[in-house]
C-alpha cells in the first residue's frame, strides 16, 4: 500500500488499479473530480475545472445535457437490458438509421460494441471474415502505422504503434506490420491546419505489398488524425493516396474514427472533411456523449451484403458482445445525436477553428514550444523533453495547469487540447491563456 498523509483516504484508495495512471503518484496526491456540467468539472471541495479535454476526447456536446440525462433516465425505468443477440429493441434500429444518416455516403450498416477498442477488433474481424468469404482467405494480414493508437486489446495494441502499449505483452497477433507515421518536425513544424509535406510518406504501403505481396493483406488502419500519440495531422493529399494504393491492391481501408468522429474536426466525420471515405470506419467516445460506454462499426453496404449468401437460418457473422446495442447507451446515443442536432455542433468546429488556431498558434515562441498542430477543435502543443526525463516536461504543465483549474491532456512531451464543441471564445481564451502562462512560469 502507498503512504498517504491522510489514512484513512489512503486505505479508502488502495484497492481501485487505475488505468493508465500512475497509481503510487496519484495516490499520493489524488486528483479528484466530482460533479461535471457543460464546459467545468467541479472538485469534491468545489473547485471549478473548465474541461480542455471533453472528458477524454468524448464529452463533445458538454457534460449533464438534459436530453441525454433525461434519455438515459427514462430507458433505465423503462427497460434496463435486452438481449442483442437473436433479438432486437426499436432504440437500436433507429439509432443505427439516424447513425447512417451523418456518416459518409455509403456507409450504411452499423455494428455496436460498448468501447474504441472493441470497435476496431470488430473492424479487423469483418475484414479478415470479408476477405474469407469473397473466397480470397489468403488475405489475413493486417497493416498499421508507426504510432498509431486502436485501443488496448490484442487486435488492437498488435496493429497500434505506441511502443509502450505493445512491448509488456508478448508477440502480440501474428502476420501485422506497420507503415511509417508521418511526423516530420524538419519540415513540417507549426504547420497551420494540414502539413505541406509528407503525401509520399502513403507511398510505404507499396513497400509491404512488395514485401508480403498483396494477395496475404486484408486491411490498413489509420487514424485520420492521430490523437493519442500526440496529434498528428496527415499531410496533404496522404489519405487520398493511401485510399488509391489500397484500391489498386484490393485492400481495404479501416478510419479509426474513434477520436475525430462526431465533429471534431469541422464535420460529422473525418472521412467527409478530408474527401476519403474508407470501407470501414470504427467510432465510440462522442457517439453517446461519454455518457454510457458505447461503440460501433460503419461498414459499407457491399461489405456486408458479401456475409449474407450462406442459408438464411445461420448466423453470418460469429461475433457480438453480452452489450451490443445496451438499451441505455441507445437512448444515450439518441439523445446525444438530437442535441447534436439541435445546437449544430457536428459542424461547429469548423466554425470556431480559425479562433482557435489563431490562439495555439501565439504559442510560439514561448519557453520550450517546438510545434504547434492544430485542426478543427483538437490542438497539440510539442514542448521540447527534459534530457533524460521524456515526458516530464509537459506532465508537469498539466499538473499546474490543474492547480489553475484548466483540464488538458499529455502524452510523451505534447499537451493535447479537444475541449467540448459547445466550447466559446471566452473558454479558448482560458484554455490556451493558462497554458501560456504556465509555460511562462517554467522558464522563470
Ligand atoms: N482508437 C482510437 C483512435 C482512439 O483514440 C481507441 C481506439 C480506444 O477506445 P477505448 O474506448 O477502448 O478507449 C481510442 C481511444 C488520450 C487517450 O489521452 C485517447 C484514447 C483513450 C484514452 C486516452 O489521448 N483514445
Ligand atoms: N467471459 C465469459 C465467461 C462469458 O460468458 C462472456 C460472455 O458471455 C464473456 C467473457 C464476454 O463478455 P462480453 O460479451 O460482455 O464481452
Amino acid at each position: 500500500m502507498t503512504t498517504n498523509p491522510d489514512p484513512k483516504l489512503a486505505q479508502s484508495l488502495d484497492a481501485y488499479w487505475m488505468p493508465f495512471t500512475a497509481n503510487r503518484q496519484f495516490k499520493q496526491a489524488p486528483r479528484m473530480l466530482a460533479r461535471a456540467e457543460g464546459m467545468h468539472f467541479w472538485t469534491p471541495d468545489g473547485r471549478k475545472i473548465l474541461d480542455g479535454i471533453a472528458g477524454l476526447w468524448c464529452v463533445n456536446a458538454g457534460h449533464a445535457r438534459p436530453r441525454i440525462v433525461q434519455a438515459i433516465q427514462q430507458q433505465a425505468a423503462e427497460m434496463d437490458f435486452a438481449p442483442p443477440f437473436n433479438m432486437g429493441h426499436p432504440k437500436a434500429f433507429e439509432l443505427a438509421q439516424r447513425l447512417v444518416e451523418i456518416a459518409p455516403t455509403g456507409m450504411n450498416k452499423v455494428f455496436y460494441t460498448n468501447s474504441g477498442s472493441e470497435s476496431v477488433e470488430t473492424a479487423l474481424k469483418m475484414a479478415i471474415a470479408y476477405h474469407r468469404a469473397r473466397g480470397e482467405g489468403a488475405r489475413t494480414r493486417l497493416i498499421g502505422r508507426e504510432r498509431g493508437y486502436h485501443g488496448v486489446n490484442f487486435g488492437g495494441i498488435s496493429v497500434g504503434g505506441i511502443v509502450a502499449n505493445r512491448k509488456m505483452f508478448g508477440t502480440l497477433l501474428a502476420g501485422v506490420d506497420h507503415i511509417r507515421h508521418t511526423h516530420d518536425l524538419a519540415r513540417n513544424a507549426f504547420s497551420r491546419g494540414v502539413p505541406e509535406y509528407g503525401a509520399e510518406f502513403a507511398d510505404d504501403l507499396e513497400r509491404l505489398v512488395a514485401l508480403h505481396d498483396a494477395s496475404t493483406i486484408a486491411a490498413v488502419i489509420v487514424e485520420p488524425v492521430a490523437g493519442s500519440t500526440g496529434v498528428l495531422l496527415p499531410p496533404k493529399g496522404y489519405l487520398q493516396r493511401l485510399r488509391e494504393i489500397c484500391d489498386r491492391h484490393g485492400i481495404l481501408l479501416i478510419f479509426d474514427e474513434v477520436i475525430t468522429g462526431f465533429g471534431r474536426l469541422g464535420s460529422p466525420f473525418a472521412g467527409q472533411h478530408f474527401g476519403v471515405t474508407p470501407d470501414l470506419m470504427t467510432v465510440a467516445k462522442g457517439i453517446s456523449n461519454g455518457a454510457v460506454p458505447m461503440g460501433a462499426v460503419f461498414a459499407r453496404q457491399h461489405i456486408h451484403d458479401t456475409f449474407m449468401n450462406g442459408p438464411e437460418h445461420l448466423i453470418e457473422f460469429f461475433h457480438g458482445y453480452t452489450y451490443s446495442a445496451h438499451p441505455l447507451a441507445c437512448a444515450a446515443a439518441l439523445g446525444t445525436l438530437d442535441t447534436y442536432a439541435e445546437e449544430g455542433l457536428l459542424t461547429r468546429a469548423a466554425a470556431m477553428a480559425t479562433y482557435f488556431e489563431d490562439a495555439l498558434h501565439a504559442l510560439e515562441g514561448l519557453p520550450h514550444v517546438i510545434d504547434v498542430r492544430n485542426i478543427g477543435l483538437v490542438g497539440g502543443i510539442e514542448l521540447a523533453p527534459i534530457a533524460g526525463s521524456p515526458g516530464k516536461r509537459a506532465f508537469d504543465v498539466f499538473l499546474e495547469c490543474w492547480e489553475r483549474g484548466v483540464l488538458i491532456r499529455t502524452t510523451g512531451d505534447t499537451i493535447a487540447m479537444s475541449p467540448p464543441l459547445i466550447i466559446e471564445k471566452a473558454h479558448i481564451d482560458e484554455l490556451v491563456g493558462t497554458v501560456a502562462d504556465v509555460l511562462r512560469k517554467s522558464a522563470a
